[in-house]
């Protein structure tokens, strides 16, 4: 027999919550630290302003007004066929300030009713609890993840979800690419990871290491908390996951390798073994870094293991010894090249299909538990042709190249894959750029980067496509 996906296997596809919602302050929502973030580009940095500007454009406020639309939007994800749709909770439509002692209403009511519609049609929602949307009193007030006391207000806020939503929602993911912070020198980062400003901080680096171990706890805790509230529960934990290729197979290139993705595996080792790894304490120890850490800090971490690994696919990077040597690199990142086997996105991101089957099989090698591909995708200019139709064949061949690697991985070697969520299925507001031109949808938005358009969504050609490939599931590519 031809092996093939697992029956159960979730296809589906990802948004978060601040990139489509819009209705910034509807429901009593209170701002989030991407309210105050504003337009950029490929090259030009959003910015970060202190409060809402009068003459700034804050492309999140209104996004796809996916709170307005997402019943007509549900009803084109089941259209193409989807067993499952990741989202975040915003949570600040629950905790608007962020201190509150008890969840806003009108915040849970918005998540009853989206998660009912998606079981109407059978759609299991996957719902991650921070994805770059904290409430921006707990930056103002309380110097964002800094401060140890967030611990007990994302406690407060994940048990007030898991509670209320405990019979609508199964599949959970603590903090999204908790280790984007970890380039602690570029703003946008640790801002929206966690309200925190790191070049601004007298020790950057050692703030970054606090900052982060305040989140593992947290986390952990709250895997603990949801596992008491519903056994059912399976919650993981979400990394962007950018292999590191040695850029040769010179001894030094092939090390440096290693130790540079020791980047990549902190913030994964510790939630799924419960315990910091070896070389942390090594690098602490050298750089002279003092972690604060309370006594009950490393059984929490050890007692709150995920469930499972999810991870976001975008791209690979080469590393080379000598570059980092001379102290430069690619991106900011010490010791990064071009690869020059692989092609590049309009938006400089590597194009390697193939990684994501390395992705894969070195996860799945390490923690030996589920994997779960939450984010994977082709951000490219889409043109909308004179009768209303946009041929996103360049979109099709991202995707089918790599859902076939993704077959191999799981079908040759044999990795556990819970499911696939395709980024931006409906188009969205870019993350890094705050753009709408830069796409991943399989629903067309008619909306521009200054704000301009309708509205209006229409099916692309890789709707159709994707449609087939659920429906086969992952035979018809
Ligand atoms: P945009 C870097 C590498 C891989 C994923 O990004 C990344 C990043 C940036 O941190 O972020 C994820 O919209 C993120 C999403 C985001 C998506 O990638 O800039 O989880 O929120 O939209 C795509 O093209």
């Amino acid at each position: 027999m031809k092996p093939k996906f697992p029956e159960k296997f979730l296809w589906g596809g990802a948004v978060a919550a601040h990139q489509v919602e819009g209705a910034w302050q509807e429901g009593k929502k209170g701002p989030s630290v991407v309210d105050v973030l504003t337009g950029g580009a490929h090259g030009t940095d959003r910015k970060i302003t202190d409060g809402v500007k009068e003459d700034c454009y804050y492309p999140n406020h209104e996004a796809v007004d996916f709170y307005h639309h997402y019943k007509d939007d549900i009803r084109l994800f089941a259209e193409m066929g989807f067993k499952c749709f990741r989202t975040s909770i915003a949570w600040s439509r629950i905790f608007p300030n962020g201190d509150e002692e008890s969840p806003c209403e009108e915040g849970l009511k918005f998540y009853d009713d989206l998660f009912d519609t998606l079981r109407f049609y059978n759609i299991e929602p996957v719902v991650t609890l921070s994805h770059f949307e904290m409430p921006l009193g707990l930056v103002k007030e309380y110097g964002g993840w800094k401060n140890r006391k967030l611990i007990d207000f994302f406690v407060r806020y994940a048990a007030a979800v898991m509670e209320h939503f405990k019979d609508k929602v199964k599949y959970w993911m603590t903090f999204n690419e908790i280790n984007n912070q970890k380039n602690y020198k570029y703003p946008l980062f640790g801002y929206t990871c966690s309200g925190v400003i790191f070049t601004d901080e007298k020790n950057p680096e050692e703030c970054m290491y606090q900052v982060v171990h305040h989140q593992l706890v947290a986390s952990a805790l709250v895997v603990k908390k949801g596992h008491e509230i519903n056994p059912g529960f399976q919650i993981g934990c979400m990394i962007a996951f950018v292999p590191l290729y040695p850029f040769s197979c010179r001894p030094e290139d092939m090390m440096y390798s290693v130790e540079a993705m020791h980047d990549r595996y902190l913030f994964g080792d510790v939630h799924v073994r419960g315990e910091y790894p070896s070389y942390i304490y090594k690098e602490w120890e050298r750089k002279g870094f003092r972690i604060q850490m309370e006594p009950e800090d490393a059984g929490i971490l050890k007692e709150g293991t995920v469930d499972y690994v999810g991870l976001s696919y975008y791209m690979t990077n080469a590393v080379e010894a000598d570059t980092k040597a001379a102290g430069s690199g690619l991106d900011g990142f010490p010791g990064s090249v071009q690869n020059p086997y692989v092609e590049r996105s309009d938006w400089g991101w590597q194009i390697d299909p193939i990684g994501l089957r390395y992705a894969l099989n070195v996860l799945y090698e390490r923690y030996q538990i589920p994997l779960f591909v939450v984010e994977n995708g082709f951000g490219a200019v889409d043109e909308v042709k004179p009768d209303g139709s946009i041929e996103d064949d360049y979109r099709i061949k991202y995707l089918r190249a790599h859902i076939k690697e993704m077959k191999k991985a799981v079908v040759h070697d044999g990795v556990d894959l819970m499911g696939y969520t395709p980024w931006g299925c409906i188009d969205c507001v870019s993350f890094t750029t705050g753009e709408m031109k830069k796409r991943y949808g399989f629903i067309y938005v008619d909306k521009d980067n200054e704000g301009n358009g309708t509205l209006k969504r229409t099916p692309k050609k890789s709707f159709y496509w994707y449609r087939d490939v659920i429906i086969s599931n992952g035979e018809q590519l």
